[in-house]
């Protein structure tokens, strides 16, 4: 057969007044270049475990509803597979229907069509809920004797240690800036809003670092310096991983990024190999620095103990060279309009280096959309387009939503003008520099003794 697996990339956002922000603030703008072109692993992982006797081609759609789209991909395609979040879900639907309208047969998978498994039926041949990898072979097998099922869904958890190298070979790799590559799956938080992989396979697994290692040798093959970004939920929650991650790193020469929780500041051994093994920067979710969580069924005590820190902790990381990107959550139930404020007093005094401001989501599938939905409060119950992480899709405890929406706006100028951007990179490369001061000043005392 000859299989298309076709990617729905770039950021988005509704609002169109936050679409001129993104535009036009430098902060903002920096951060959605860097990751606007990252490619699907998803699909590229599942590439991987495609038969060799198969035809395949990656491709990334840019427009959805250009004209004559399915005659200028390269096909014709036998099957193809689409991947999906939940605020791109139409524009894939949409695809979806363009293809098999010319009689292709379309395969859905991804993190909202596990999450509204009935709704994605209606656009596909096939839909697979949850994890690709243990149910693609298959999807195949039926595909080729043509007895394809309409429900594909994995019964176990998949075992990252057979993982296959996902086929990086597939990509134009001119067009990206960065790489994926995953080291774990899940996170043992499962925070009330969260909608990473947590959802397609609640229980946390990691990728023994060897096959870490195999998978950036591969993209060396093709890339000699690469950018890495981990497309973990939480890289560093199994700590013992972590460490035998990171010392595999040591040497290899790539940067990388991830998402993790705060608790790394306390492991400073973990920090020194981080900074060895070329951790540029780290997104951190603090939700809310002040506040309570009340009514959020966030890791609640966990979480507590970890706000009296925050503050030291992102020090603590910093100075070790690792930039900290601190994720706010606007429109919690405790947050009211002076909530903005306080949460900019914060910023100020924490000196992040990078700062990602969200609104609180409610995507499909998650305990706050049902709790949300419960208490009334969902707008636009199936504007799936708006889960975005910035637009409004719920009416907020404490607040009107043009209270939040002009919250966030506020907020979003200040932290990413020209001025306070370039503050932030001051105060970080001035820290570092005092620190390396000082340690060489140490150091000088030290031989000299
Ligand atoms: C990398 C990444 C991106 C990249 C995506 C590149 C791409 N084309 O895939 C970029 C930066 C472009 C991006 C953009 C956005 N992202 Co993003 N992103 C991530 C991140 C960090 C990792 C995703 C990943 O690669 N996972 C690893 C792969 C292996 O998992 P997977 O895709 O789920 O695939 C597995 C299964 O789902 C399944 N599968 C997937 N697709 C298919 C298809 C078929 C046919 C089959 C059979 C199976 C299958 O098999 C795979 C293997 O098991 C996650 C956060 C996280 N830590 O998970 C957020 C995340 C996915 N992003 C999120 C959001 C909100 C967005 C944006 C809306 C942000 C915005 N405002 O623009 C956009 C939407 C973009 C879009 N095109 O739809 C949310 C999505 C929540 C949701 N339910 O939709 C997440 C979970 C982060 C969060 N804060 O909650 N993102
Ligand atoms: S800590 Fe992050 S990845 Fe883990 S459940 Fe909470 S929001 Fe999701």
């Amino acid at each position: 057969m000859k299989i298309g697996f076709l990617a729905l990339s770039g950021v988005r956002v509704m609002d169109p007044e936050l679409l001129q922000i993104g535009v036009n603030l430098p902060g903002f703008v920096e951060r959605s270049k860097v990751i606007a072109s990252l490619p699907s692993l998803g699909l590229l992982t599942l590439a991987a475990l495609t038969p060799a006797h198969h035809e395949v081609a990656y491709l990334e759609v840019p427009d959805v509803d250009a004209p004559d789209l399915v005659a200028q991909l390269p096909g014709p395609f036998d099957l193809v597979a689409i991947s999906s979040f939940t605020a791109m879900i139409k524009d894939a639907y949409r695809l979806a229907d363009r293809f098999r309208a010319q009689g292709t047969r379309v395969v859905l998978g991804g993190l909202h069509v596990t999450l509204c498994p009935d709704e994605a039926s209606l656009h596909a041949d096939a839909i697979v809920i949850g994890e690709g990898e243990p149910v693609w072979p298959a999807v195949l097998a039926d595909a080729e004797a043509d007895e394809l099922r309409k429900r594909y869904r994995a019964t176990a958890p998949y075992d990252l240690s057979t993982a296959p190298v996902p086929r990086f070979d597939l990509l134009n790799i001119d067009r990206y800036n960065r790489l994926t590559v995953q080291t774990a799956r899940g996170c043992p938080w499962n925070c009330e809003f969260c909608a990473a992989s947590v959802r397609l396979q609640p229980k946390y697994r990691t990728k023994p670092a060897e096959k870490v290692i195999q998978e950036l040798h591969e993209i060396k093959k093709l890339w000699s310096a690469p950018f890495i970004e981990f497309a973990d939920d939480n890289t560093f929650a199994d700590r013992r991983h972590g460490h035998a991650l990171v010392d595999a790193l040591i040497g290899e020469e790539v940067r990388w990024f991830t998402e993790t929780d705060i608790s790394v500041a306390g492991d400073e051994t973990l920090l020194r190999k981080m900074e060895r093994a070329g951790c540029a920067q780290i997104l951190v979710g603090l939700e809310d620095p002040l506040d309570g969580t009340d009514g959020l069924e966030l890791r609640t005590n966990w979480k507590a103990k970890q706000r009296a820190h925050y503050l030291e902790s992102i020090r603590r990381i910093q100075d070790h060279g690792i930039t900290v990107n601190g994720c706010f959550v606007l429109g919690l139930d405790t947050h009211t309009p002076e909530s903005f404020e306080r949460i900019w007093e914060f910023i100020q005094e924490s000196e992040l280096y990078e700062v990602q401001l969200t609104i609180l989501t409610p995507f499909p599938g998650t305990p706050l959309y049902r709790r949300l939905k419960r208490e009334g409060r969902l707008i636009d119950l199936l504007a799936w387009e708006k889960r975005t992480l910035f637009d409004i899709a719920f009416q907020p405890a404490r607040m009107s939503t043009e209270q939040l929406r002009t919250g966030l706006i506020d907020l979003a100028e200040r932290v990413y003008s020209a001025e306070y951007t370039s503050i932030r990179r001051r105060r970080f490369a001035r820290r570092l520099l005092q620190k390396d001061h000082r340690s060489s000043e140490t150091e000088a005392a030290l031989t000299h003794r």
